[in-house]
């Protein structure tokens, strides 16, 4: 099939990165400068007509769809009934049915409350803001690997220097960072994982002065590192013993994406507080936490908020990305994604002595490279994008290959994405 009509970049978006050289800060990289006209599912149409093969879902983002025609709908309607009026000075009712819907599909048959906020970053904020308040205590635990976004409080929680953290100290104070599971590397079961991770914090942090342990239930940035069986739940455990709040960010694990609603969901942990965005709300910014309502409801009226926190265009997305997600079962696609990519990528990785490992839940799943440098990786993705397959890489060493397509992905565009991928693999 042939979806290109020019060199990628075509001519178009080199006319743009131009231009945007003059306008947008230096700072700000794109993976691919490639500009988009249009996209669907799982593909993104450029301004030079050529169509590209969608395996990042904009970083695990447009899991419904680009948009869902639910999600268009309600977008639609919204925006010609009010664009905005702010949650704390008059309400609405579809930031209601939103905070309704999160707290019935997140982990734990308990009651929660939820509080809509404007990106990740924003929401893991509040999370320990919201975990601080109620216990009392100030420290907060990461683990090694970990992302959590780019603000100042954020920046201290997430673990890889470049290019988050670079000379943009000094960071937030309070956290500290402790070992996780990291099956391919640290060769441990997940009870001897925790254990490990467990003794850390007693002895660099101490569990009474501990508000918070902060953790991604399956690593994306870092590595896209699924613990090994019992690493979380063990952990919960511990934390639940010593009046620590376990925060889960599901952020990028959320939402039918690793194959159930949430990534705790796999091993039945239960956190006291979750943090979702990106999946949420089929691409428009949204974010949230949720959790036990006796800890929600501790924090003081006016205590938590935001201008834009839950703007209704973002809510009415929600809502629609919400219902595309239980209309099209979109947690049995994510299982169908992983089926296919685990086991075709099973038989190349014996083929090349190049792959370390693959792995992933769902539809978020890495290849790592023996070699812990970015190269292999580079190269694999570059090869990619020439050919007009978005991938992306990830990993504290840059050495993973992760494929976040989009859930709605049709099962012949996809393999015609892994044909490509693996080609690149295998040259
Ligand atoms: N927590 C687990 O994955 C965002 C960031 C990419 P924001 N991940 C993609 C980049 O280079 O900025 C993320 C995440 C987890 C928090 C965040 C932060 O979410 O919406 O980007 O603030």
């Amino acid at each position: 099939m042939t979806r290109l009509r020019t060199a990628i970049p075509g001519p178009r978006s080199l006319e743009l990165q131009a231009r945007r050289e003059g306008a947008v800060a230096a700072g700000v990289r794109s993976t691919l400068p490639v500009y988009v006209a249009s996209a669907g599912d799982g593909l993104l149409v450029d301004v030079d007509g050529n169509q590209l093969v969608d395996l990042a879902s904009g970083i695990a983002v447009t899991g419904t769809g680009n948009p869902a025609p639910a999600v268009a709908e309600a977008v639609h309607a919204q925006i010609d009934r009010f664009s905005h009026t702010c949650f704390m000075v008059t309400p609405y009712e579809s930031y209601l049915e939103v905070c309704e819907e999160l707290n019935a599909l997140a982990p734990g048959s308990h009651e929660k409350r939820s509080v809509l906020l404007n990106s990740g970053a924003e929401a893991v904020e509040n999370a320990v803001k919201i975990a601080r308040h109620v216990t009392g205590r100030q420290a907060v635990v990461v683990v090694d690997h970990g992302y959590h976004g780019r603000t100042n409080l954020t920046m201290a929680l997430t673990a890889k220097t470049m290019p988050y953290k670079h000379r943009f100290g000094p960071f937030a104070p309070e956290v500290h960072r402790v070992p996780t599971s990291y099956p391919l590397h640290d060769g441990l079961t997940g009870a001897e994982a925790a254990q490990r991770t467990i003794s850390a914090i007693e002895r660099q942090t101490g569990a009474g002065t501990t508000a918070a342990v902060v953790i991604e239930p399956i690593q994306g940035e870092g590595g896209v590192i699924v613990p090994a069986g019992g690493f979380l739940p063990a952990l919960a455990r511990w934390c639940r013993e010593h009046g620590v709040l376990l925060v889960a960010d599901e952020i990028q694990t959320g939402f039918c994406r690793t194959g159930s609603w949430f990534a705790c969901d796999h091993e039945d942990v239960v956190p006291d507080l979750v943090t979702t965005a990106k999946g949420i709300a089929g691409g428009l910014p949204l974010a949230a936490v949720t959790g036990r309502a006796e800890i929600m409801d501790a924090v003081h009226a006016g205590g938590l908020g935001g201008t834009y926190g839950g703007n209704p265009v973002a809510c009415a997305a929600a809502l629609g990305a919400i219902r595309t997600m239980h209309d099209r079962d979109l947690n049995a696609a994510a299982r169908r994604i992983e089926k296919t990519v685990l086991g075709r990528f099973g038989t190349v990785a014996e083929k090349t002595g190049a792959i370390a490992d693959v792995r992933g839940r769902g539809a978020m799943l890495a290849i790592e490279f023996t070699e812990r440098t970015p190269d292999v990786a580079a190269r694999v993705a570059k090869t990619c994008h020439e050919q007009g397959v978005v991938v992306l890489t990830c990993g504290t060493y840059g050495n993973v290959i992760r494929l976040l397509p989009p859930l709605v992905i049709p099962a012949d565009l996809l393999a015609e994405g892994l044909d490509v991928l693996e080609g690149a693999l295998l040259a």
